[in-house]
């Protein structure tokens, strides 16, 4: 696990929260010193540390909670929104075609990572292929070479040519049937003008879609400098932290890059091939706070969102704007709770209503839903946000993507696709919307 000591002490303070007798100022005091302490350990700026804790000490201090939501559930979520918001938005990396180039000092994971990506492309049903870019080092048209092997992409590379520049635009006309080229090029001890004078090459033969710089975890905040002066050199696209299994100062680099003008698209979290993780900062937080062990207390919450919040949601879920990705997001809601399960909750009483509506088994229910998400982490934005266009090429390389059966995906589509209809069946019925709005106002449901 990444940032292992400082999961266990930011676990150890919200647990500390969620016991207190009560919140006052001394308990915000020690919760704000002991989140200061961890962090500084986890390698993150100073200055990062004290301009978060001092915001999570106003807010706890200064703001109420929302109606309905404890002292001690609002200060914990207070401090898992300011962490989430340290480390930056999410940078998608769309499912399509293109060229992506691997940049880097010597020595931080390109060649790995190269392997990495490309598995993970292949996971969402992508035809990638690696090309060998690295002319410098002897070994590494063998490294390459091998982790293609190992994960049965195909491989370009020469041997004997030392010209990085003639090896990628043959294997680019080679390989252009694939869909990601995945090109590996050599390090350099620094940030000199013959590494920006081969990358921008590269760059202009190739016209890549992405530039990922690939930074080790372990230079910690030094990170942040190093993205800064890459950006400047050749325009990254993205930057990828690696070896943050094996730092203490995971944090630091974390941190200081989200700080400059470079997304993080990914991390490595080890050896193995499997080993990337997508970087999503709210994901990331909840997993380090351990959300699940906790989130008993924000469940109740979510349950009781405040009036406006409450009125806001089921007005979107009812104005016929649901696509996949509210879709998502309502699952994402760790035990389906929210609008779209207190909807589900009231179907018995439309049905008692005399309303032909098919009951929805929420147990069941459940488990799809976790087939649901996997399968949806292999679908496109566009796919999301215009889940028709998903016809049966597309079913087939979600399907394969997601290691599921095209059968599965027809289901998510049934499945989605019913949701909608009822909403909309919902919000053209004003007798039904009216009753439906009261239950969310209030969640006298408590499906
Ligand atoms: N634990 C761990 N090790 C990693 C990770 N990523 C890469 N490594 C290791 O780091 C070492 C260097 O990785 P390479 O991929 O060869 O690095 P490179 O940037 O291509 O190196 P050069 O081509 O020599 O510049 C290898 O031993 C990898 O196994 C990671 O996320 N976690
Ligand atoms: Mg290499």
């Amino acid at each position: 696990m990444v940032l292992e000591g400082l999961g266990d002490s930011l676990k150890h303070t919200l647990k500390k929260i969620a016991n207190a007798p009560y919140i006052d100022k001394d308990l915000i005091k020690s919760v704000v010193k002991d989140i200061q302490r961890a962090m500084l350990q986890a390698d993150v700026n100073v200055k990062m540390v004290l301009a978060l804790t001092k915001e999570v000490e106003r807010r706890a201090l200064e703001e109420r909670p929302p109606a309905g939501m404890s002292s001690r559930e609002h200060v914990i979520r207070i401090i898992y929104e300011e962490l989430v918001a340290i480390l930056g938005a999410t940078k998608d990396i769309p499912l399509k075609k293109q060229v992506i180039l691997m940049v880097g000092l010597y020595g931080q994971g390109k060649t790995t990572t190269a392997g990495k990506l490309a598995k993970y492309f292949q996971r969402k049903g992508l035809k990638p292929a690696l090309i060998a870019g690295d002319t410098h080092r002897p070994a590494a048209y063998d490294q390459l070479k091998q982790i293609a092997d190992s994960i049965n992409v195909p491989f370009y590379g020469e041997p004997k040519e030392k010209k990085a520049v003639k090896v990628v635009k043959k294997g680019l006309a080679e390989l252009k049937d694939n869909d990601c080229l995945i090109l590996d090029t050599s390090g350099r001890h620094s940030l000199e003008d013959d590494l920006i004078d081969e990358i921008t090459k590269i760059g202009k033969i190739t016209k890549s879609d992405e530039v990922f710089l690939i930074l080790d975890g372990a230079i910690g905040q030094q990170a942040g400098p190093q993205a800064a002066a890459f950006h400047d050199a050749v325009n990254i696209t993205g930057v990828i932290i690696t070896k943050l299994d094996g730092t203490a100062k995971g944090g630091g680099a974390l941190s200081a890059v989200s700080e400059t003008k470079a997304p993080i698209v990914f991390i490595g979290t080890g050896e193995h091939v499997n080993d990337l993780e997508k970087f999503e900062p709210p994901r990331f937080i909840s997993r380090l706070l351990g959300m699940g062990d906790i989130q008993s207390l924000l469940e109740k919450a979510e349950e009781v969102m405040d009036k406006d919040k409450a009125e806001e949601t089921a007005k979107k879920l009812l104005s016929g704007k649901f696509t996949l990705v509210e879709m998502r997001e309502q699952l994402d809601m760790v035990s389906g709770m929210g609008p779209l399960k207190k909807i589900f909750g009231m179907l018995p009483m439309m049905q008692g209503m005399g309303n032909k509506i098919s009951n929805v088994d929420m147990d069941q229910t459940q488990d799809k839903m976790k087939k649901f998400k996997v399968i949806m982490n292999s679908m496109t934005e566009e796919e999301m946000l215009n889940p028709k266009i998903i016809k049966s090429a597309r079913i087939a390389r979600i399907a394969r993507g997601s290691g599921c059966e095209p059968k599965d995906v027809k289901e998510l589509l049934k499945y989605y696709n019913q949701t909608r209809k009822m909403l909309k069946g919902f919000s053209s019925d004003r007798k039904m919307r009216k009753a439906l709005m009261k239950q969310l106002k209030f969640g006298e449901m408590g499906a």
